[in-house]
């Protein structure tokens, strides 16, 4: 047997079922692990009878008492920066309206981007905390925040400086997403094209100028963007050196996922209208297929997306809330977990991995975080259960009996 090295253990977590979210077994579980951090970082982990017998003294014991122990959960895509409520909106759906008649009669994001424009950074702070702490609650310690709900230079960058605060509010890691192609705002009507330009010229360039973001993702549909301005954003974004993704195939093919593709985007997202092409463009980049099922049901779509054919090709799948005031004002990552099962057809296990591995990849966070390995970052959740199926497959059930972020309680 290797000679583990316990030097720079600080604590120690035994007694666990350990779902690692590593290739090799389902969930990559370990039925009676332990797992020991240095600090910040996981330094190792294992069955419990590999561990040996002499630990250093100061080493702090957690009896996790069979529980099951699983990474920090990762929410991928959320929007959860906006004011206002668009509940109207869900009643006028409910009579018969869809989606895009709302957007087009100057509903829909326009409305956010009103209240949100209107907003002070302080409220807009209050509000998104509120909501990014039911995240928290259930085991979430990583997150992705767009903007997209200013669409000008001065209010897409309040946002993101919202969506930086909180993390530090919350000490969460949060990664944030420029959206500013989200929509056309209103002193842009009808000169879309013009829009595109101010995005490139002037939002993302004092974006990047700022560190204020990550990423950059736009809206590709016939509500939002066509290929051909997005791939001018795109070819911005690469020029300063930003990470893209996109919002692609959710109401039509418009074939963004193979334009997101082509510039190595990080994730694809949404995807009901996904066709081959798309995925086989997607598996050659590695792109990662984040699935919404929230969102999905939120809006009653019918058209799901090709999950076969994704796990033929070996698309890494995520799943995410989406979390907004539109689409998805559901604030749980954990409904997302059983939506794509009952919803999508997801196994228990693609669920876990979706809000686990793939969606640390999603994020650019996959050498740190996303699966318990020697090495990463220690964002671990100790659960009231005892096997990782358990997750999706109750909802409001399953909690947090423990949060590690980096390695603290
Ligand atoms: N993500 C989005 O950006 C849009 N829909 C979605 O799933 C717009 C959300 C909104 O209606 O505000
Ligand atoms: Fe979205």
């Amino acid at each position: 047997m290797a000679i583990i090295d316990t030097q720079g253990w600080t604590r120690l977590i035994r007694n666990a079922t350990v779902a690692t979210c590593t290739d090799g077994r389902p969930y990559g579980l370990i039925p009676k692990g332990a797992i020991a951090l240095a600090g910040k970082r996981i330094a190792w982990v294992g069955a419990r009878k590999e561990l040996p017998a002499e630990l250093p003294k100061n080493v702090a014991h957690t009896d996790a008492r069979g529980a099951l122990v699983t990474p920090g959960l990762i929410d991928c895509h959320t929007h959860l920066v906006w004011a206002g409520s668009r509940y109207r909106e869900f009643e006028q759906r409910l009579q018969g309206a869809s989606y895009e008649d709302i957007a087009r009669a100057g509903g829909g994001i326009a409305s956010t981007v009103t209240a949100t424009r209107d907003a002070s950074e302080n409220d807009l702070l209050t509000l998104a905390m509120g909501r990014a702490a039911k995240l928290v609650a259930e085991g979430v310690t990583a997150l992705e925040i767009k903007s997209g709900y200013g669409l000008d230079r001065d209010n897409e960058l309040k946002i993101l400086r919202v969506a930086r605060t909180l993390g530090k509010r919350l000490s969460l890691t949060v990664r944030t997403t420029l959206l500013a192609a989200h929509a056309v705002p209103p002193e842009f009507k009808d000169r879309s094209d013009d829009y595109i330009k101010c995005v490139c010229e002037d939002i993302l360039p004092a974006a990047a100028a700022e560190g204020l973001a990550d990423a950059v993702d736009a809206y590709c549909d016939n509500i939002g963007f066509t290929p051909a301005q997005v791939e001018r954003v795109f070819a911005r974004a690469q020029e300063l050196g930003l990470a893209v993704k996109l919002h692609a195939e959710q109401f039509s093919n418009q074939q963004g996922a193979a334009l997101a593709a082509k510039f190595k985007a990080l994730s694809a997202d949404h995807l009901e209208h996904l066709d081959k092409e798309g995925v086989h463009a997607m598996a050659a980049a590695r792109t990662v297929a984040v699935l919404l099922p929230g969102a999905y049901t939120y809006l009653r779509e019918t058209k799901l997306p090709p999950i076969e054919l994704l796990r033929v090709h070996r698309v890494p799948i995520a799943i995410a809330s989406d979390l907004n005031p539109g689409s998805a004002p559901l604030a749980s990552l954990m409904l997302n977990m059983h939506l794509a099962c009952t919803q999508f057809g997801l196994t228990t296990e693609e669920a876990l991995l979706g809000v686990t591995r793939h969606a640390a990849r999603a994020l650019g966070l996959r050498k740190e975080r996303g699966t318990i390995e020697a090495g990463k970052v220690a964002d671990l959740v100790i659960w009231n259960a005892e096997h990782p199926a358990e997750l999706a497959a109750q909802f409001g059930l399953v909690r947090p009996a423990a949060v590690l972020r980096e390695g603290a309680t």
